[in-house]
């Protein structure tokens, strides 16, 4: 608990209207993507870099733990204030302070949603790749802490592709600058990579420079239909392969398309065991050819159906399904245990064997999709946490698939982050002088152990 002459001086910082203390308004900061809760002591809704690093001299000399968060729409457990303490919510913070069409680059605030940012910028004929399929809530403050991907990674990369540098309030509350407005800077080490993908246990960004591409000048988009996950995953293998980068390569398996076609009351499918999702871009002139070559190559691979998005609003009905796989999987059962898995592109169809296996042979239902150009497949452990045993089950097999990506030379998270989630595994991934390695740099930026505490480290 907090005491009430601290909830005085939070509110003397940030505002009575910005500082939240009843139960109503506790709840709603409770808990994020992956359905855990825990009640933060107080929330608190800061202006600025300054009220950030206000906040942070009065939680050292306090000695009470603070929470960064911006949406809730984290899948692994960052925002969830496990050990209580203040949530420092961004949804002020919201503004694009700038955008430089002559440098390429955006600056913003923490709060601002990504979808927006992508939409102003494009407005100006600019491009910020990065595209997490919740693009339309999550904000950039919470793509930098978890380093999200998205749908577009295959061909651009990931949130630390574009951050060039931050504005930082360290848990001391100690303001720095990382990084440079900069194509290229090589001074120092580079603490903005260190803090990009660092789930908010390091620092908090206040403002967030990012580098722009231009606008692709078209997008040519299909989908193909298998009637055998195998026959899909070999498919999508052959893509990259024959030497064609797509901006967007997606697999979808029965149990997802089942999901989203109840949810959308909309057939997608004709009943095909998998889909793939297959973007591309670039001048006119080569996304006809490669759209075209892609469209050969699935006919070749043995797809039953392939069609291609002749209009913008079709174009955009695919990936509103595709986005909403995620929210439809709760019609399916109340409780998803869902994972992040990357393996090396060419292991696909061998790691969703492997999990075919598991499933069938402990009897509970595994639903697969996510961004095959990347190797990252979303494992859905699909459960209802009313019944013990089954949610168990769905904890033990979880390890038995993270040792089944590992074996294939893969990674336990893609894109969502350790967390609370994932933090009993990560020793499975990461060896016991990496994880020291790491504590210690924690311990380096934040001695007093303020900042998110209890997140990725077991
Ligand atoms: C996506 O790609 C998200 O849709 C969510 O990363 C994945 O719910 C999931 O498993
Ligand atoms: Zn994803």
């Amino acid at each position: 608990m907090l005491k009430p002459s601290v909830v005085k001086e939070l509110k003397k910082i940030v505002g009575p209207d910005n500082l939240y203390t009843s139960s109503e308004e506790l709840v709603v900061y409770s808990y994020d993507a992956t359905q855990r809760e825990a009640l933060p002591w107080a929330v608190a809704r800061p202006a600025s870099a300054e009220e950030v690093s206000k906040i942070l001299v009065l939680a050292n000399r306090e000695q009470f733990p603070v929470v960064p968060r911006g949406a809730g729409t984290g899948m692994s457990g960052g925002s969830v204030p496990v050990r209580g303490g203040l949530v420092l919510s961004f949804e002020r913070m919201n503004h694009i302070l700038e955008i430089d069409e002559d440098d390429l680059i955006a600056v913003v605030e923490p709060g601002v949603v990504t979808g927006d940012l992508q939409r102003e910028v494009e407005a100006r004929g600019l491009f910020y790749p990065p595209d997490p399929a919740s693009h339309l809530f999550c904000t950039m403050g919470g793509n930098v802490a978890e380093c999200a991907g998205g749908l577009r990674a295959v061909k651009y990369g990931v949130t630390k592709d574009y951050v060039l540098g931050l504005e930082v309030v360290l848990p001391t509350g100690e303001l720095i600058r990382t990084g440079a407005r900069t194509a290229k800077s090589v001074a120092g080490y580079d603490l903005t990579k260190l803090m990009v993908g660092s789930e908010g246990t390091l620092g908090i960004a206040t403002a967030i420079i990012v580098k722009l591409l231009p606008l692709p000048e078209s997008v040519r988009t299909l989908s193909a239909f298998f009637s055998t996950v195998e026959g899909a995953a070999l498919a999508a293998s052959s893509i990259i392969s024959n030497r064609i980068l797509p901006r967007a390569l997606e697999f979808v398996d029965r149990g997802a398309l089942n999901a989203v076609e109840q949810y959308l009351k909309q057939d997608l499918s004709g009943g095909a065991a998998a889909m793939l999702l297959v973007e591309v871009d670039g001048p006119p002139e080569s996304t006809a050819r490669d759209i075209k070559r892609v469209e050969e190559l699935m006919t070749r691979a043995g797809a039953t159906r392939v069609s291609r998005a002749e209009s913008e609003p079709e174009r955009e009905q695919i990936w509103k399904a595709r986005r909403a796989i995620s929210p439809a999987l709760y019609t399916i059962k109340p409780k998803k245990v869902n994972e992040d898995i990357v393996v090396p592109r060419s292991k696909i169809p061998d790691i969703l064997r492997a999990i075919g296996g598991i499933a069938t042979r402990h009897d509970l239902l595994i639903v697969n999709f996510g961004h095959a150009g990347d190797g990252n497949i979303h494992v859905n452990l699909m459960v209802d946490r009313r019944n013990a045993e089954e949610y168990e089950k769905a904890r033990r097999l979880v390890k038995e698939i993270f040792a089944a990506t590992l074996e294939l030379g893969g990674t336990i998270s893609g894109e969502h982050g350790v967390g609370l989630t994932k933090s009993e595994y990560i020793p499975m991934e990461i060896g016991p002088l990496e994880l020291d390695l790491m504590k210690r740099i924690k311990a380096v930026f934040d001695p007093k152990n303020l900042l998110n505490p209890g997140k990725i480290f077991p």
